[in-house]
């Protein structure tokens, strides 16, 4: 047989792509690597549609799985013309949303988006009849308008949800349809609200107490799967998608399906080089996962559910091998994305060129640093539209800074990119400073992986935000993190997956500012 293949499908919020990674022994070298191929990409976005109660914001699933099936069919080519055997699929995607469906496994409608506001009322009615305190005690999870335990909630008031018959997250509807089996990953599981973080099993007795308080929501425990943990194989590809793609017959494995369990998974995290002085706190990097979020933590052995930690807002999500990612979203590059998406609509409709991403950041790195900073943890962002308006009018009310002197209002595009980005840097700081004391580590290095580790201005000043060197890539960190658990748990490489990355990737390091 030839070298193993393995296919990383990976759902962003922006856009989907199939990857196929092939796995080298490594002939000489103590650790093989892995060669990226990109074998589809396809746009994804929130897509807003007139329904019943005013504008909708819900998923183009079929287009997505258009996209995967183009993707898979790709991999299959290319595997066969370089004699590699693709050995197993995973699918991950961006965390929180599922698909409802009925008794024939058919999607009862397009799958909602997070961002959508239907979720805020029914956090405030989850929270009177369970409050928060109670969640937080068994799930960890932070605060989130959009978990979905609030989606079901708010769901579970329309007609159709008596036609549901099972909740499936989206990577693993996707592997539904690959397989014919339906199971729930546990790491993104583990963002329902509905997951015991102790015991990484479905959070019975807090089911229970949610189905007494909301009648509407019937027999919420017999809709939800059997859990599997990151490794498993969960089916193989049924004929027809063997058919379809030109694929054969492939194991489809269970992955680190939440995105950034996969990204952390394949973080190449390391405290720098030294030892903690004596009885001083262990010494340990902290990661951002950059991208439409920058999720920023640490990994740890097991949760902190202490009230300090509820309080700071805390997520104590599930990692793989028994990890938990202890961390808190930061709003991320979604409100520069939507900044320049808008703006680049408005020059196209006014016949000129889209906005140039590079030359834009160029700008924003001449411009003065740290004039105002914005509440980028708040949820005032969280929605599509007018974004570069929300940030102007956060700018103008009362924000830290030096915004409200005179003559000094930040408002040119490059202004408001350095305003955004300097707020995602000093958001980075602040949560790697209170997830340090809470989970009592020194942070002594910060890794940022991720789409987002390509923005040099942002990888900068979150060295200098933190004072503490930053370590920039790989990009791929999902792609490499999903295939390579299937690589593991094939046998493939017997390498740790951090070891592997290094030998794949070459990390981009940021010296922080030196002390003034
Ligand atoms: C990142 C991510 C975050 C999650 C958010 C919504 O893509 O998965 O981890 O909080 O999307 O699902």
């Amino acid at each position: 047989a030839g070298p193993a293949g393995f296919v990383a499908v990976d759902l962003g919020a922006t856009s989907g792509r199939v990857m196929l990674g092939i796995v080298s022994d490594g002939g000489d070298a103590p650790v093989g690597g892995v060669e990226l191929v990109e074998c589809g990409r396809f746009p994804n976005g929130p897509v807003a549609s007139a329904g019943s109660g005013g504008d909708e914001l819900r998923w183009d699933f079929e287009a997505l799985w258009r996209g995967i099936l183009g993707g898979l069919r790709e991999a299959a080519r290319v595997a066969a013309g370089r004699g590699v055997e693709v050995r197993g699929i995973g699918v991950d995607s961006w965390a929180v949303d599922h698909g409802l469906l009925d008794d024939d496994g058919r999607l009862i409608a397009r799958p909602w988006c997070y961002r959508d506001g239907r979720n805020e009322p029914a956090r405030t009615r989850v929270y009177e009849r369970v409050p928060f305190a109670e969640h937080y005690a068994v799930t960890g999870l932070q605060d989130l308008p959009f978990t979905s335990v609030f989606q079901l909630v708010a769901g579970a008031a329309d007609d159709d949800w008596r036609r549901v018959a099972q909740v499936l997250l989206i990577p693993d509807l996707v592997t539904y349809r690959l397989t014919g089996r339906r199971v729930a990953e546990v790491t993104n599981a583990s963002t329902t609200g509905l997951v015991d973080a102790r015991s990484r099993t479905w959070a019975d007795p807090l089911i229970a107490r949610l189905a007494a308080g909301f009648p509407e929501l019937g027999d919420l425990r017999s809709r939800l799967p059997e859990l599997v943990e990151p490794g498993a194989v969960v089916g193989r590809l049924l004929p027809e998608i063997r058919e379809a793609t030109g694929l054969g017959d492939v194991p489809v494995y269970a992955v680190a399906s939440h995105d950034t369990a996969s990204a952390v998974a394949a973080a190449p995290l390391a405290a720098e080089p030294g030892e903690p002085a004596p009885g001083a706190a262990p010494r340990a990097a902290a990661y951002v996962s950059s991208g439409t979020w920058s999720l920023v933590g640490l990994e740890l052995d097991a949760p902190v559910l202490t009230d300090a930690s509820r309080a700071a807002n805390f997520t104590n999500e599930l990692g793989v091998d028994g990890t938990v990612r202890y961390l808190r979203n930061v709003m991320g590059l979604w409100i520069l994305n939507e900044c320049v998406r808008e703006w680049s609509e408005a020059d196209v409709a006014a016949g000129g060129p889209a906005v140039d991403l590079g030359s834009l950041l160029d700008a924003a790195a001449g411009e003065p640093g740290g004039r105002c900073l914005l509440d980028v943890e708040g949820e005032e962002f969280l929605a599509p539209g007018d974004m570069a308006g929300r940030v102007r009018a956060a700018i103008a009310g009362p924000v830290d800074g030096a915004a409200g002197e005179a003559g000094d209002v930040p408002d040119t595009r490059p202004a408001l990119v350095r305003v955004i980005l300097d707020s995602l840097a000093a958001g980075c700081a602040q949560v790697i400073g209170r997830a340090a004391a809470l989970a009592g580590v020194e942070v002594t290095a910060v890794h940022v992986v991720g789409g987002g580790s390509q923005n040099d201005l942002l990888n900068r000043l979150i060295a200098e935000a933190t004072g503490l060197p930053v370590h920039a890539g790989p990009v791929e960190a999902t792609a490499l993190g999903n295939l390579l658990v299937q690589a593991r748990a094939a046998g493939a490489t017997s390498a740790t997956i951090r070891d592997v990355v290094r030998a794949s990737a070459a990390l981009r390091t940021y010296a922080p500012a030196p002390a003034v």
